[in-house]
């Protein structure tokens, strides 16, 4: 198991790479190029200079944090293979660098959804919040501006300007798309890309549908147990994979997070480890990863992760804003770098109580 940590490039982060490598036990980044348009091949001499600015920091980048994926693709247009070319075209490029996992997500038009990006807890601390009945009041046009107001000056993953363009548009043609047509679309991407991954040795990680559950009338398709096992038996080779955050499943109560990493073995390559305090089945409030935070009990996710020999990446996930900091909503340095050393003693008190027993 590597842990690592998300990192933005272009001096849009607030948390520098000397930081991420003064943070003990992590080994890298995961990182992106947010600048290179969507459908766009990213060049190789740019991410050789971003290898030698992460490299020479002390630190791998073996994972990117995401190629987006053209809407064209996930609409199943005749353009799509065009697209499909330039992300294969992206593959080799990765590789050349000594990529080898890349997780990205396959949900139409939005990313991922919350009601507060600044929501403040009791002890005062700041968190991402979701409350179903304001967002589904919000349209994602209104989202975007209300998260903008509150992402303090950074650039939001996943809210790129030329996905919102689009959006209104692109909403109206997915109301009308069955999911059945929705997963054809997936496995066409699939069967286009998954022998390109093999063949250049990156292991695909789809991310999970965040919050897991349809919005807007847009098809949500990696959500639960169900969805995930279609999804895997779309393309059986072991590089059509999961980013399993259990932040985004575990916002819904019925997914049984161990029972899934053990299920799921083997396919699970980037692990995003979070935890959320519900208040109700739907709505939610992210919280410290320590178990007692939230309801997901990380020793179990940690220990299925560890007992079903998972050797990929780790990166805690959204941390909350702390001790005055400043940085992107869920992505400052502190409380993720807390949550890092906790995943870190959890696995390394399983691992050694597992070595005892097995002595
Ligand atoms: C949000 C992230 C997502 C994630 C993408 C992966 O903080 O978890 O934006 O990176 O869904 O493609």
């Amino acid at each position: 198991m590597k842990m690592i940590m998300r990192w933005f490039p272009y001096g849009d982060d607030s948390v520098s790479l000397a930081q991420i490598r003064q943070t003990p036990g992590i080994s890298g980044v995961a990182t992106c190029l947010p600048k290179v348009p969507v459908g766009q091949v990213w060049p190789l001499d740019v991410l050789k200079k971003l290898k030698k600015e992460i490299h020479d920091a002390g630190l791998q980048m073996e994972v990117i944090e995401s190629v987006n994926i053209h809407e064209d693709i996930k609409k199943g247009l005749p353009s799509r293979d065009a697209y499909l070319q330039a992300y294969i075209d992206t593959l080799k490029n990765l590789h050349e660098v000594g990529v080898t996992c890349l997780c990205y997500n396959f949900m139409p038009v939005i990313d991922w959804a919350r009601s507060d990006l600044a929501f403040t807890l009791e002890d005062g601390s700041q968190v991402l919040s979701y409350r179903h009945d304001e967002v589904v009041k919000m349209n994602p046009d209104s989202m975007a501006k209300a998260m903008e107001g509150k992402a303090r000056g950074y650039s939001l993953p996943g809210w790129e300007s030329d996905r919102l363009s689009l959006m209104a548009k692109d909403i109206e043609f997915y109301q009308t798309m069955s999911t059945e047509q929705y997963w054809a679309n997936m496995k066409y991407f699939l069967d286009a890309v998954i022998p390109y991954a093999e063949k250049y040795d990156i292991k695909m990680a789809i991310h999970p549908d965040d919050p897991p559950w349809p919005l807007y009338g847009l098809p949500k398709v990696i959500t639960d147990r169900e969805h995930i096992r279609t999804f895997l038996s779309l393309n059986d080779s072991e590089y059509n994979g999961l980013t399993f955050c259990t932040g985004s499943l575990g916002s819904n109560v019925k997914n049984d997070l161990p029972s899934m990493i053990n299920e799921f073995s083997g396919r699970i390559h980037f692990t995003h480890l979070r935890n959320v305090k519900h208040l109700n089945e739907q709505d939610f409030d992210e919280s410290a990863h320590l178990s007692s935070c939230g309801d997901l009990d990380m020793f179990s996710i940690v220990q299925a992760l560890h007992d079903s020999g998972f050797d990929g990446y780790v990166r805690p996930d959204h941390g909350r804003m702390i001790w005055g900091e400043q940085a992107r909503p869920g992505y400052g340095l502190y409380d993720r770098a807390i949550g890092a050393n906790y995943l870190l003693g959890l696995w390394e008190a399983i691992d050694k109580l597992d070595r005892q027993k097995k002595c």
